[in-house]
């Protein structure tokens, strides 16, 4: 019986004295009372031929900055990596084993950066299929622990359109993952906006997942591997942003949601600055305030940013149903992500809305929820 069915048959009693009401609210105001349940928004993994191209990649001599990482974690994995494919690979036993060790209800998964973007074109588009495919099977293998975002190969955006259908109509997923860049090229661009249009007709939102930057902004991140999730990737992710909101493209798409990671790769942090800086005028083309797309477009998750401070001015800032928590399995550890929502200073309703109610309603998770 789970806190509120519990709460419910209490109420029922006529006689229930208004001592133990006052217990009743002196509990709920605690950190914790029965178990949290919690989906996870931002949980990788791949599949073993896409795992073959991106060690394909790592061979070759390109030069771009995510070829640093897939060569760390598919060609040469050191001490810190070697347990990334393995887990990445496991859509099954060893996951869900580690769920249940730590309390973690469901991942929501999708395919591991940089997804298929960094493919050909008739490569990108089979394996994203293969992958939504294997993903769906693995989320019929195990409806109650996990949901699935699908992949598109923006290389041809009318074939991703198909797909995004094919992935929401007949595999019953859960929205898009998109990593970042594509060859250089930001979804803000016209030639993407049948992705866009797709996603706010299909009433699916589409996560921007990071990659390292785009050759044109590369240099600065050569240096002290800045080009991973210790600065680059945030950059990348944020620059993508700001292109959508001061392009006016979602003007066009006012429903189109999407969803960001690493507590809003602190674009929540800049919205006073770029609605002073970014106003609509005579620059650009946006007709609203990057605050009024934000809110009214985005929403984020806490994945790899456990900070109670930050997350605190993310929920006043843009408001708790826009925040859901994620751990970013397997390059997070699950315990400290597990502890920050289990502890993070937060009313039990914004604790239940950032540990999966928001999930729900965002990504439309049906739970199984064991009773
Ligand atoms: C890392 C971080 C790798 C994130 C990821 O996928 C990733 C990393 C390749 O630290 O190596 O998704 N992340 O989202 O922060
Ligand atoms: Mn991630």
């Amino acid at each position: 019986m789970d806190r509120r069915t519990a709460l419910g048959v209490m109420s029922g009693f006529a006689a229930a004295a208004a001592a133990d009401l006052r217990e009743i609210h002196a509990q709920e105001s605690t950190p914790r009372r029965g178990r949290l349940f919690k989906i996870a928004t931002e949980e990788a993994c791949s599949i073993p031929e896409i795992a073959e191209e991106l060690r394909n990649i790592a061979r070759t001599g390109w030069d771009n900055l995510d070829v640093l990482l897939i060569r760390d974690v598919y060609l040469r994995p050191s001490r810190t990596t070697a347990r990334f494919l393995p887990s990445l690979l496991d859509i099954g036993a060893h996951r869900i084993e580690e769920m249940d060790a730590h309390g973690v209800d469901m991942h929501l998964l999708s395919l591991t950066a940089p997804g298929v973007q960094m493919f050909d074109t008739e490569t990108a588009v089979s394996l994203a299929q293969l992958a939504n495919d294997r993903l769906a099977e693995a989320v019929s293998a195990h409806p109650a622990r996990f949901a699935a975002l699908a992949s598109f190969a923006p290389q041809d955006p009318k074939r991703a359109v198909k797909e995004m259908e094919r992935a929401i109509r007949e595999l019953g997923m859960n929205g898009f993952v998109v990593n970042s860049h594509t060859n250089g090229e930001y979804l803000d661009q016209p030639k993407y906006w049948p992705i866009l249009e797709a996603a706010e007709a299909l009433d699916a939102p589409i996560y921007i997942h990071p990659r390292a930057p785009s050759d044109g902004m590369a240099a600065p991140f050569r240096d002290y591997r800045m080009e991973a999730a210790v600065w680059g990737y945030g950059c990348e992710v944020g620059t993508h942003v700001v292109r959508l909101m001061l392009s006016g493209a979602l003007d066009r798409f006012p429903k189109l949601k999407i969803v960001i990671g690493h507590m809003g790769e602190a674009i929540p942090f800049w919205l006073w600055r770029l609605d002073f800086m970014g106003a609509p005028g005579e620059r650009r083309p946006n007709q609203l305030k990057p605050s009024e797309y934000f809110r009214r477009n985005f929403a984020i998750t806490t994945s790899g940013v456990e900070d109670p401070l930050a997350l605190r001015y993310c929920i006043d800032r843009i408001g708790v149903d826009s925040v859901m928590w994620a751990i970013d399995y397997p390059y997070q550890p699950t315990a400290p992500a597990v502890k920050f929502i289990e502890t993070a200073p937060l009313s039990d309703e914004e604790r239940e809305k950032i540990a999966h109610g928001n999930a729900e309603r965002i990504f439309r998770i049906r739970v199984a929820r064991e009773s």
